[in-house]
């Protein structure tokens, strides 16, 4: 019995850093929104659900009203069509409806696009992200030296010496040679431009989409609640290889990115294996403690 519940234990531990791995990609027929991971997007999951308590009702009703009209006032059982040209009452009310659903739209749909384009006073930290064709340069705002570094699509034949053999962690077409590693809990500021035509920075777990325009600083910002890895991709089209220029976001604990940092600063490649080597290395010891139990 005792087994059996630190096995249940252990496979909901499991389960948990393997969601800790991978925390949101797209997957295939997919028609919601990804998982939320910020609160912005938290928020932007809840207005569609909302905006769907109009749309539905008005479409239904709107549908009815046709089926109505059809059958009612059908030629064969309304042979003198009617004259009437005004109706006040009935004009009123197709006015003023509109504006009060439009009203109940606007308003907590200004709210959330004022929470998500207002940068955060105090960030803890400020990224860059270059858009270029077709990869994402990215440069850390930290100390003397900014860190910085080019994250390209990664080749299927690179997944050995990467160590991304797992396919379901990183996926064709979205994992990258150098994700970008933020901590987790921590307000980042995002400055976005391009090097050459205009691209789009966009993580859909983090409602986060905004262009990459040559000559121009756009700034957004997220806060990511929980760690894993992120995938998102450019939103412009940016030119032949605009499908192959995709974007990954690593969050982890702030003692593993500050770890990361320091190593970042000699080899970002390197820092990155170690990461994922206390990554793993804490998934591991999870199966040594139910070995333990057992
Ligand atoms: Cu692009």
């Amino acid at each position: 019995m005792k087994n059996k519940a630190s096995a249940v234990l252990a496979s909901i531990a499991c389960l948990l850093f393997a969601s800790n791995a991978l925390a949101d990609k797209p997957v295939a027929w997919q028609t919601n929104f990804q998982t939320a991971a910020t609160g912005i997007m938290e928020e932007t999951t809840w207005f569609e659900h909302y905006t769907l308590w109009f749309i539905i009702p008005i479409t239904l009703f709107v549908l009815a009203l046709l089926i109505w009209i059809v059958i009612r006032f059908r030629e064969k059982v309304n042979p003198v069509p009617s004259k009437t040209s005004h109706n006040t009452a009935i004009e009123i009310v197709w006015t003023l409806g509109p504006v009060i659903v439009l009203l109940f739209l606007a308003i907590p749909s200004f709210q959330l696009l004022t929470a998500q384009l207002t940068p955060p006073e105090n960030p803890d930290l400020t990224l860059k992200a270059t858009g270029n064709q077709w990869y994402w340069s990215y440069e850390y705002e930290v100390g003397e030296s900014p860190l910085s570094f080019d994250s390209l699509m990664m080749k299927e034949e690179d997944r050995a010496s990467l160590g991304k053999e797992d396919k379901h962690e990183y996926p064709r077409l979205l994992a990258v040679d150098n994700e970008v590693v933020v901590p987790v809990g921590k307000t980042v500021r995002v400055l976005v431009t391009a090097a050459d035509v205009i691209h789009a920075f966009a993580m859909p777990a983090f409602g986060v989409k905004i262009d990459a325009v040559p000559g121009r600083l756009n700034e957004t910002w997220f806060k990511a609640d929980r760690e894993g890895l992120y995938y998102g991709q450019c939103s412009e089209l940016c030119g032949k290889d605009h499908a192959y220029m995709p974007i990954a976001i690593r969050v982890v604990s702030e003692d593993k990115y500050k770890t990361w940092l320091a190593a970042a600063a000699t080899n970002v490649g390197e820092a990155n294996k170690a990461l994922m080597a206390s990554i793993d290395g804490a998934a591991k010891t999870v199966d040594v403690a139910e070995n333990a139990a057992q």
